[in-house]
């Protein structure tokens, strides 16, 4: 049985947030660290308050505005924290040398991940991904990239605060932040920090969900996330079936990673920031909408072609269920589940290569094994006037998605979904009969391009087989750095974390 009370809320079932802080934190004075975080325990949200909190919200929406006074509104600040493999190694329970030289010794599971699979979470991103040639580094923000001479890792962990209402934020941010500071040297007179605090903030960023909803594209996000057995609904239908808990908690059924115990009811959290160039996303679409399958039938091909590079229409309808249209006046389409990509031999409705088909292939694989829950949110300002006018991103306007995620294991997980079916050209495998040797092409969105790679391109249905509606893609988003997290369970931050 899995137990509400010791997960962490963001994990499952999500935080409230239309508004959501990301206070990265170093840890400059560990013992002190310890006693606050032990302190702070009691302020982190659960699964079991953030779900009570999702329910009580449901019953809200139905009460008349009337009652909506103090006392009937749901709370809506949530609290999370997790932790990088440096974090860990300050707090003293994780060893880089140890974990490097102990080779087939009885270790303590992080270790054992590194000896089974690589040990991205010990590597961290910035030598997962750069090192390997996907991030180019000089797109990196300065935090995310190791620094000074021993090429040290500034980030140890990140506190999420998250809200419905953005002054509650603010609020908790400043509560937060003085928690974790009480125990440093500030100058009486002038409140000025000393040199040497408990704890500092090298980089915080805010994510802001947008006025209508969707994310800067203009997509619908967050329709589909994986249903989990002992927590979830049963799926119905062609919907994907319930994943094993073990996918993205530790210690259950479905995680062979063999973590120690204290890791049971944490998952690892991966956090990509992520630009989106929107004008020329849509100049994109713009020039080249003739290209959309069928596009002469289309009453809006640009359109069409952004919704077949996604796999849905920006209203959320899977353009494997309406290939054609985009249903706008049929709301139960646009959050649709129930479609597994049959048959799978062909593409005639969502492309091999489309976004959603690359990173939940549903039919065209038997085995769910790569499976994450997403939990993002979007960053910066609209497109400005200007901007669109220009078809241009203007340097001084920046936006994007934080992207986050969390799995039992990040190989299997974020690194497997971008390295090997993102930014492969042949996932899904087996469809060059339908759509010709270069194979199904790469994730508009995400999928990253080594230099020895051919251009970005894909497959899009034309009728034909094999079909030769094949588009080259620009490339729309900039990977712009992120760390590998571990996010424990409430009885680890109490006990284990702080003793
Ligand atoms: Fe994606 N977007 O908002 O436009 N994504 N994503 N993603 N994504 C999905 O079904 C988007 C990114 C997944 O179960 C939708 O919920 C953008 C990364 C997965 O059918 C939309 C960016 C990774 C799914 C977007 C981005 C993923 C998914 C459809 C970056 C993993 C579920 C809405 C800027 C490494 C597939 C929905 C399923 C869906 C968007 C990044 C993974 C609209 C803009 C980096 C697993």
């Amino acid at each position: 049985v899995i137990r509400k009370t010791n997960i962490q809320g963001d994990i499952w079932p999500g935080l409230p947030k239309r508004f959501q802080t990301f206070l990265f934190f170093r840890i400059r004075k560990p013992d002190q660290f310890k006693t606050q975080l032990k302190a702070f325990v009691p302020e982190i949200t659960t699964a079991e308050t953030a779900s009570a909190w999702k329910d009580a919200k449901k019953r809200e929406k139905k009460l008349h505005p009337k009652d909506l006074m103090p006392g009937n509104v749901v709370p809506s600040t949530g609290i999370n924290i997790s932790f990088s493999a440096a974090g860990l190694a300050a707090l003293g329970k994780f060893t880089f040398e140890e974990a490097a030289v102990k080779k087939d010794k009885k270790l303590s599971a992080i270790f054992r991940e590194r000896q089974l699979r690589g040990g991205l979470f010990s590597i961290g991103m910035h030598q997962d991904l750069v090192y390997e040639g996907w991030d180019d580094p000089r797109d990196l923000r300065e935090a995310y990239k190791p620094f000074g001479e021993k090429k040290e890792r500034l980030i140890d962990g990140v506190i999420l605060v998250t809200s419905n209402v953005e002054r509650d934020m603010v609020e908790k941010v400043n509560r937060v932040k003085e928690h974790f500071l009480k125990e440093s040297d500030v100058d009486p007179d002038t409140y000025i920090l000393s040199n040497d605090p408990v704890v500092e903030f090298p980089l915080v960023r805010i994510g802001t969900t947008r006025p209508d909803g969707k994310e800067h594209f203009g997509f619908k996000d967050g329709i589909s996330q994986p249903n989990i057995e002992g927590l979830d609904d049963t799926p119905k239908g062609r919907e994907p079936k319930a994943v094993k808990p073990g996918m993205i908690f530790s210690g259950y059924e479905g995680d062979e990673m063999g973590q120690p115990d204290w890791a049971t009811d944490g998952s690892f959290m991966v956090i990509r920031d992520l630009q989106q160039l929107v004008p020329e996303f849509d100049k994109f679409m713009e020039d080249n909408a003739h290209r959309a399958p069928f596009a002469a039938d289309s009453p809006n091909p640009k359109e069409k072609l952004a919704a077949y590079i996604m796999g849905r229409w920006k209203n959320g309808t899977p353009v494997d269920v309406s290939p054609h249209d985009d249903k706008a006046g049929e709301p139960e389409f646009h959050a649709a589940n129930d479609f597994d990509f049959q048959p799978v031999d062909r593409h005639d409705k969502c492309p091999f290569g489309a976004h959603i088909r690359k990173m939940r292939p549903r039919g065209d694989l038997n085995d769910d094994h790569a499976v994450i829950i997403r939990r993002g949110i979007s960053y910066g300002g609209d497109v400005t006037p200007e901007e669109r006018a220009a078809r241009k991103s203007d340097g001084k306007f920046e936006r994007g998605l934080i992207f986050v995620c969390y799995q039992s294991d990040i190989r299997n997980g974020f690194n497997f979904l971008t390295t090997r079916w993102a930014s492969n050209n042949h996932f899904p495998d087996k469809k060059t009969k339908y759509v010709g040797e270069h194979g199904p092409g790469l994730d508009g969105i995400v999928g990253q391009r080594l230099s020895h790679h051919p251009p970005r391109s894909l497959g899009l249905p034309d009728g034909n087989e094999p079909s030769e509606n094949r588009i080259e893609l620009d490339n729309w988003v900039i990977h712009r750095g992120g760390e590998y997290f571990f996010s424990p369970s409430i009885e680890a931050l109490r006990e284990y974390f702080t003793g």
